[in-house]
């Protein structure tokens, strides 16, 4: 019998906006992996947009978390953290690392802090720093190109970019830890947009695209990791799992474009499910 793999998912979840864990959880959970979670803080909406939204922070519920799973002795095929809201949090994320990393695991950090060449305005530059130290620690990242630029010290650029500086990033990034990298919100033309991947052991680099949509949709970066980890947790290389996350956050905004959706509101990914399990060769 096959056994199930398990991820531990770490964000927020922000009840009404589509983003973090309304994203992970059943992205995951559709592709046939367990997911655990240990949510950050409750919010009403995101942050991205709304006002008057309300923020239940989960800090002092991380360690007894953390603490009770470690006595239950329970094992995660891959730990995968979003957006986190302090320092604190950082740190109890850093604990939860050593606590449950194993020599086969996957540790995926989204470093969310930061898009369009601006930090999201809860954060402050000393946070970015912070959110290097974690992901040093990391197997795997998956920074927009705003982000990549925080934590590489590169200048940002609005794009299109040059098949030069991406490889210079990712491989300024992964000289950080990650063995992977994988940026996102890639594109050196008008038509297309996608993700670069660096597996750093191999020495490939690759970059997966696909038609771009105009417009800035909120929580794609979400339903892109969750995708690219469930890809990568049924056995597919980064670049096919990059490629996989591209197509179904692409055919996600699509949609949503389609329908004339506030953007702020996320994406329909819930209809192209059926799409990513074909991809995966589960459905
Ligand atoms: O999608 C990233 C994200 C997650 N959680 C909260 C956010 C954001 C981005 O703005 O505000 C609360």
């Amino acid at each position: 019998m096959e056994t199930l793999k398990r991820v531990a998912a770490i964000h927020d979840i922000s009840g009404f906006g589509k983003c973090s864990l309304t994203v992970a959880l059943p992205i995951i959970s559709a592709a046939g992996i367990e997911a655990s979670v240990l949510p950050t803080a409750v919010l009403s909406t995101h942050t991205g947009g709304f006002t008057g939204f309300t923020y239940r922070d989960l800090t002092d519920d991380m360690a007894p978390i953390t603490a009770h799973w470690k006595s239950l002795d329970i094992r995660f095929d891959a730990i995968y953290t979003g957006f986190l809201g302090s320092f604190e949090q950082l740190e109890l994320v850093t604990r939860f690392f050593e606590t449950f990393k194993t020599g086969d695991n996957l540790i995926l950090v989204d470093p969310v802090m930061a898009d369009n060449g601006k930090l999201y305005e809860i954060f402050t530059p000393a946070f970015a720093a912070g959110m290097r130290r974690l992901c040093e620690r990391a197997d795997m990242i998956v920074p927009n190109l705003t982000e990549a630029a925080l934590l590489t010290g590169e200048p940002y650029h609005p794009g299109p970019y040059t098949e030069d500086y991406i490889e210079r990033l990712l491989k300024k990034l992964s000289a950080l830890g990650p063995e992977k990298v994988v940026l996102t919100g890639v594109f050196f033309n008008d038509t297309e947009l996608g993700a670069a991947t660096y597996d750093a052991p191999s020495g490939r680099i690759a970059c997966a695209l696909e038609k771009r949509i105009p417009g800035y949709y909120h929580g794609t970066g979400d339903v892109f990791g969750s995708a690219l980890l469930a890809a990568c947790l049924n056995g597919f290389t980064l670049h096919e799992s990059a490629a996989i996350a591209v197509r179904f956050t692409t055919s996600a905004i699509k949609k949503t474009a389609a329908a004339g959706t506030d953007i702020r509101f996320g994406v329909n990914f819930e209809q192209c499910i059926p799409q990513l399990l074909r991809d995966l060769k589960l459905g």
